[in-house]
């Protein structure tokens, strides 16, 4: 088959995360991957489950240009992942250099094997591994091909060479193995696995060991009638001029693959041209993290301190983000027991002032692509695993309806204010509670950030200020005992003072967005303060400011504050950011 037969699909890069993935991205991925191991579309139009071998198929097979990346662990192939690469790349020598090792086979196959498990745990991209010469015979590539498949390693590259092997780049003349020989590895290889789509890549050393390009050419004629799916043609020139060549006399039989480790002044584009499928960037990612590991080791010894370094390496929060933290968050919350029980109230009794779009029905109801902001606010909340759901409705109230969220009702709303519709829910206020205006948009996140923010009552505030909004849009501003401070090692925590429209700007520390989390004792204090502002005589017109306000009196009310990424609808303009913004 020459590639220029094989029709493939769009150049789209797909969002994907493992580790990042919601509970039920993951549950759904279970259930995928037990029928047929999925891998996110790379196009909507690819709406089948694609497998890890069909994706690493497709890039290798597809006309456009790709490119592997070199990861050599969990870590590293998450970052790749994260960059945006659609294929990862697993170096014999970057994976045993991180162990110490050299690149001599002195890391046995099995503990490749066990570095590669970490690495398909950590991305759902396909992995292509360096499989050196097989570590052995016919029989030894069988068995890895068959463990690779199992462990849903999408491909597998072998080097005509001899166990144990020898780095490329080290010395001349490195013995090459009979063709025949070679041929029965690739060929027991492509018997063993048990995807269709897996891809064995045979890799021609005869450049490299200087056998030249007739000996090069016949090598890859012989290791493509075997049954590989694509050579690899390696070189260690430090231009193109040879793989180029071989390119053209190759007139595209098979894709080839290329590693321009010493030809790395080669633009890309060349290679497109020269019909090159797939690049292989080998080793990058190791040597990077040498001279930042170096560096960072030397700067740490000579001033005996951290101060150098600290604001130029990761934060540790990266890290907690790059291995998936979140998403244990959110587990936790559905499956422990304990955390499992916050439930959310959504505030959505006032009808809102859009003209036509609010004549029909409450704001909380406006379509926002394709949803409604209600039905966008309850899908971030069961994200977050809180599946227990009260929406407060008043005007145009059966316009607000939402299949598994109840609905209690303040018939009273012409009337009354927010903290009359929030004692509408009294019962709910029980427990962990989150409480949220119906009208807000805010990215997943910041809910983590409100549960993981200690304190018993938490609201979310953004520090900015929030967008400008028309004079008279009521806004719920706040003071707080302490200013934002953005900086990362600040971790005091900041309370609140008061809360209300008429914060004059030198005062207001920012905009509360209309999100509360309580914990069983908060929610114990907000019940008590309502009954108080109903004896007082002003639970029928207050809103939530106050409340807050007289709360902040009698107790710590903590600030989660935030910086971006949330908005409420107010205004036309409002509906309009919305609809860009989810
Ligand atoms: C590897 O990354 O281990 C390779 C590529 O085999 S190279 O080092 O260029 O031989
Ligand atoms: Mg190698």
């Amino acid at each position: 088959m020459s590639i220029t037969e094989v029709n493939f699909f769009d150049d789209v890069v797909s969002e994907s995360s493992v580790a990042l993935s919601t509970v039920d991205d993951d549950i759904d991925a279970r259930h995928m991957e037990a029928e047929h191991e999925a891998v996110p579309p790379l196009s909507e139009a690819a709406t089948f489950p694609r497998t890890r071998f069909a994706a690493l198929r497709e890039e290798i097979f597809s006309p456009r240009l790709s490119f592997l990346m070199e990861a050599h662990s969990g870590l590293s192939a998450r970052i790749v992942e994260e960059a945006g690469f659609r294929g990862l790349w697993a170096s014999g020598l970057t994976i045993s250099a991180s162990l110490g090792l050299r690149d001599s086979n002195e890391a046995s196959w099995t503990q490749v094997l066990d570095v590669l498990e970490y690495m398909a745990d950590a991305t759902a991209r396909p992995i292509l591994v360096d499989g050196d010469t097989g570590y052995g015979n016919f029989n030894n590539v069988r068995r890895l091909v068959r463990k690779l498949c199992d462990r849903k390693i999408a491909g597998v590259c072998i080097e005509d060479k001899l166990f144990p092997k020898t780095n490329s780049f080290i010395g001349e003349r490195q013995p090459l193995a009979e063709i025949d020989e070679f041929c029965g590895r690739i060929m027991a290889g492509k018997d063993s696995q048990s995807d269709d789509d897996f891809v064995l890549v045979a890799r021609v050393e005869a450049l490299i060991s200087g056998h030249g390009m007739d000996e090069a050419l016949r090598r890859a004629e012989a290791y493509h009638a075997a049954g590989a799916d694509a050579i690899l043609i390696h070189s260690k020139q430090s231009n193109a001029s040879e793989i180029l060549t071989f390119a053209k006399h190759w007139e595209n039989r098979a894709p080839l693959v290329i590693v321009p480790t010493m030809y790395h002044a080669t633009p890309s584009d060349v290679f497109r041209q020269a019909g090159i499928s797939t690049v292989i960037w080998a080793n990058h990612n190791l040597r990077a993290a040498i001279s930042a590991m170096r560096e960072t080791s030397r700067q740490i010894f000579e001033s005996e301190s951290l101060g150098e370094v600290e604001g130029r390496v990761s934060g540790v929060k990266d890290i907690f983000h790059l291995v998936g933290n979140a998403e244990l968050e959110s587990a936790e919350r559905h499956y422990l027991p304990g955390k499992a029980t916050a439930r959310a109230i959504i505030l959505a009794a006032s009808a809102g002032n859009l003209g036509e779009l609010t004549r029909l029905r409450p704001k909380c109801m406006i379509d926002i692509r394709g949803q409604s902001l209600l039905q966008r606010l309850v899908t971030t909340l069961s994200g977050a695993g809180i599946r227990d759901i009260a929406v407060v409705r008043g005007a145009l109230k059966d316009a607000v309806t939402l299949k598994g969220v109840q609905t209690i009702d303040n018939d009273r709303h012409a009337e009354t204010g927010e903290a009359f519709s929030l004692a509408c829910a009294d019962d709910m206020i029980d427990g962990e509670t989150i409480v949220v205006y119906g009208d807000v948009l805010f990215r997943d996140y910041i809910l983590e950030g409100l549960l993981e923010t200690p304190g018993d009552i938490v609201l979310t505030v953004d520090a900015s200020g929030g967008k400008a909004k028309p004079a008279g849009t009521p806004r719920d501003l706040v003071v707080t005992d302490r200013p934002f401070s953005g900086d990362y090692l600040d971790d005091l925590s900041v309370h609140l003072m008061s809360m209300s429209a008429d914060i004059p700007p030198e005062a207001m520390m920012g905009e509360w967005i209309g999100l509360a989390r309580f914990s069983a004792q908060g929610a114990a204090w907000v019940r008590d303060e309502i009954a108080a502002m109903d004896s007082d005589g002003l639970l029928e017109t207050a809103d939530l400011p106050l409340l807050f306000t007289r709360l902040a009196a009698k107790y710590p009310v903590m600030i989660h504050f935030i910086t971006a990424h949330w908005l409420d609808v107010d205004t036309l303009t409002d509906v309009a950011d919305a609809r860009n913004f989810a």
